[in-house]
């Protein structure tokens, strides 16, 4: 299998992350989004979606969502796992990474999108190119500042986002407070707990 990826964007961050607590290595092949690479057509006529991460598999198979790529790395290294043991170490793990997309990762995509002009007729990642509409950053920058007060408030109740152990939700935690920084959203420094949390959840990552 053959890993297509760009270090810097934030979700090959996350495959990155889960494959270095892992120890697993996988033949990988850089795409330079800064030239536009993703957007040729060799890189489409592979991975027809125009985003990375994608895992191409030996059978042809194209997996171009972060948490389809880790089920499938999941299933194939289950030692020290990422994505829970029990039923429900599984459902919150699975619930929590679709929680921190939505109110996360969506809104600083679109708070970046909406606004920068290198993002100008491509508000939105993959084939369809879309004019970028700036009230939907204005809005997408309280939705940022509302998540983290709720992060802040979940974790009264567990050491980390999804339970007791560190999970691939934690992952997703970490490099988003990461990418909020590109659009000048970080959590602010009065949420202390998840100010606690992101240095407790950083230190597992070693
Ligand atoms: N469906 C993917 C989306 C991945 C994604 O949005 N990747 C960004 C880089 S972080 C991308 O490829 N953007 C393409 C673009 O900006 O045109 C997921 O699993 O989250």
């Amino acid at each position: 299998m053959k890993l297509y990826t760009y270090d810097a964007a934030p979700s090959p961050q996350r495959v990155a992350l889960y494959m270095k607590y892992k120890g697993i290595t996988i033949d990988t092949q850089q795409i330079d989004m800064t030239a536009g690479e993703h957007l040729g057509d060799e890189y489409r006529a592979i991975v027809p979606d125009q985003t990375v991460p994608a895992l191409v598999l030996d059978d042809g198979t194209v997996l171009s969502e972060v948490i389809g790529i880790i089920a499938y790395l999941e299933a194939l290294y289950p030692e020290t796992p990422l994505l829970g043991s029990t039923p429900l170490e599984k459902a919150m793990i699975t619930s929590w990474n679709s929680k921190i997309y939505s109110m996360l990762y969506s809104s600083i995509a679109d708070a970046l999108r909406n606004t920068s002009p290198g993002f100008k007729g491509r508000a939105l990642p993959g084939p369809l190119d879309l004019e970028q509409i700036p009230e939907l950053a204005e809005r997408a920058k309280i939705r940022i500042n509302w998540a983290w007060k709720e992060l802040n408030r979940e974790l009264a109740k567990r050491q980390f986002i999804a339970g007791d152990k560190f999970s691939f939700a934690d992952i997703d935690l970490l490099v988003a407070v990461g990418f909020s920084g590109w659009v000048k959203c970080k959590p602010p420094e009065e949420l202390t707990r998840l100010h606690e949390y992101i240095t407790r959840a950083t230190a597992e990552l070693g």
